[in-house]
């Protein structure tokens, strides 16, 4: 039996976990269905695992390059405190779940989700949901995170094993979560993609819902972040590439030099301080057009293999991806995302010091690129760039604030380094957490069928397009 239990884990870790693998296998799976030949579905998995790989390349280029940057900022001021970023949300619960040996839960956590979304699709003509999560490393991080807040607020002592009833209601909870929130994004993102045929699997797709939602009022959707038309010496501002660098290189550059050279390990035999902070900034736009490239690799395999899936195995049904595949949709209304967010992150970082909280939070990159960058896409989109600015300013605050909330009840031990950071779990994430810790299991419970009245409501609005275009008027 246990070498069976081994192999089942390590199917779940080493495979369902991999985003590149396990989408690029969902694409072979539906060119086989659609018909083609081995080879061409071949072909297919060879291209959408290289184009997942080669936006890793650029998401991981850009984590790496502004991470520490991000960081040092606080560190100057002599801040020591817990990190909202996925990485450090994630290495908490592993941390906490193996000194308690319950780490090989996440697993069973990650598989329960995942085959709870497909019994969602599967019977859509009752649950209305057509939509599959398939972001693997995603699922992995907000299985394990969802299990260690909840076992934490639950049943968490030092030597307290978790038990089955959190392991199963994490898994149908964070399963429908993947399927009611990736599903209530489809037709926001189909405008968004101009009707290129997936949605969102993230960590912001409610914060997005909600930004497309109120955007309308805030702004006007003609007056757009991209493909904005400069006059005189500003028309360089038209190229992306130009407008990137240039605006990060003033932005980050103010960041690198209030930190200051000595705080950085630059070799001073190959730069001078200003050269290497432009190179620094020139590697967003380097990176941004790597996730350009990645994402046209193997989108449109996705969607034309994913036919396959939606005419065969599971009809009707749109596969729910990583945010940054939307980036290439809108590049400059990222960046408003970016720096928006971070004056709202600052403001409530300062807010806490000011306060005297005993949580005190370091800004992270993830939260402020892709969550913040992922939210102005979708207010452009509804509300121009207006709305662009103040939903990420707004954003940046309630990142900070709902995750010192909910870290006040996590925080006891000492393996602790951060939180999620990102909107959904800044928010959703963060209430259920604590209010579990004040009334129980009952919580997340009740929440399974509250999430499952949203499609109903969403199927309610559209009938005659819910399941065919996906596209809904504003
Ligand atoms: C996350 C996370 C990442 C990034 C990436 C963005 O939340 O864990 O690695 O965002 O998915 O493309």
């Amino acid at each position: 039996m246990d070498w069976f239990l081994d192999f089942f884990l390590g199917f779940i870790n080493k495979f369902l976990g991999q985003a590149p693998l396990l989408l690029g296998t969902v694409v072979f799976i539906g060119y086989m269905l659609l018909g083609k030949k081995w080879y061409t579905s071949l072909g297919g998995f060879i291209k959408t695992y290289v184009g997942f790989k080669i936006l890793q390349v650029g998401t991981g280029g850009l984590v790496g390059t502004f991470r520490p940057i991000i960081e040092a900022l606080t560190a100057k001021f002599g801040i020591t405190a817990l990190v909202i970023d996925p990485y450090y949300g994630q290495t908490s619960a592993t941390e906490m779940l193996d000194t308690v040996s319950s780490l090989q839960y996440v697993g069973y956590v990650m598989i329960i989700a995942f085959i709870l979304n497909i019994f969602y699709v599967g019977f859509r003509k009752y649950t209305k949901i057509r939509t599959l999560f398939i972001t693997g490393h995603i699922m992995y991080q907000q299985s394990a995170v969802l299990l260690w807040a909840l076992y934490w607020v639950l049943e968490g002592a030092m030597g307290v094993a978790v038990t089955w009833p959190v392991v199963i209601v994490s898994g149908l909870l964070i399963g429908t979560y993947w399927a009611v929130a990736s599903n209530l994004i489809i037709e926001a993102t189909n405008e968004v993609t101009d009707g290129a045929g997936f949605t969102i699997g993230h960590q912001q797709m409610f914060g997005s819902w909600i930004a497309y939602k109120i955007a309308g009022k805030i702004g006007d959707k003609e007056k757009g972040v991209d493909h904005m038309e400069f006059p005189g010496w500003l028309s360089i501002l038209n190229d992306n590439i130009v407008a990137n660098v240039l605006i990060m290189t003033i932005f980050v550059g103010t960041i690198m030099f209030i930190v200051g050279p000595s705080n950085f390990a630059y070799d001073d035999t190959k730069y001078f301080f200003v050269t290497y902070v432009f190179e620094k900034t020139a590697y967003f736009a380097v990176y941004i057009a790597i996730i350009q490239m990645g994402v046209r690799m193997f989108v449109s395999e996705l969607t034309e293999s994913f036919q396959g899936i939606s005419n065969k195995l599971l009809p009707g049904s749109v596969p729910a991806v990583d945010c940054a595949v939307t980036f290439g949709f809108a590049p400059n209304a990222v960046m408003f995302g970016f720096i928006f967010g971070f004056f709202g992150q600052m403001l409530a970082i300062g807010l806490l010091i000011l306060l005297n909280s005993p949580i005190l939070i370091i800004a992270g990159f993830i939260a402020l690129f892709f969550d913040n960058g992922t939210l102005a896409i979708f207010a452009a989109k509804a509300g121009g760039r207006r709305a662009a600015a103040i939903i990420p300013f707004f954003s940046g605050i309630i990142q900070v604030l709902g995750s010192a909330a909910v870290l006040t009840v996590l925080v006891d031990s000492p393996l602790i380094v951060g939180w999620m950071g990102m909107f959904d779990w800044a928010t959703l994430w963060s209430g259920t957490t604590l209010l579990t810790s004040v009334a129980g299991i009952i919580v997340p419970i009740l929440l399974i069928p509250l999430m499952l009245v949203i499609p109903q409501l969403q199927y309610r609005r559209h009938k005659d397009t819910y399941f065919t275009t996906m596209r809904e008027e504003l």
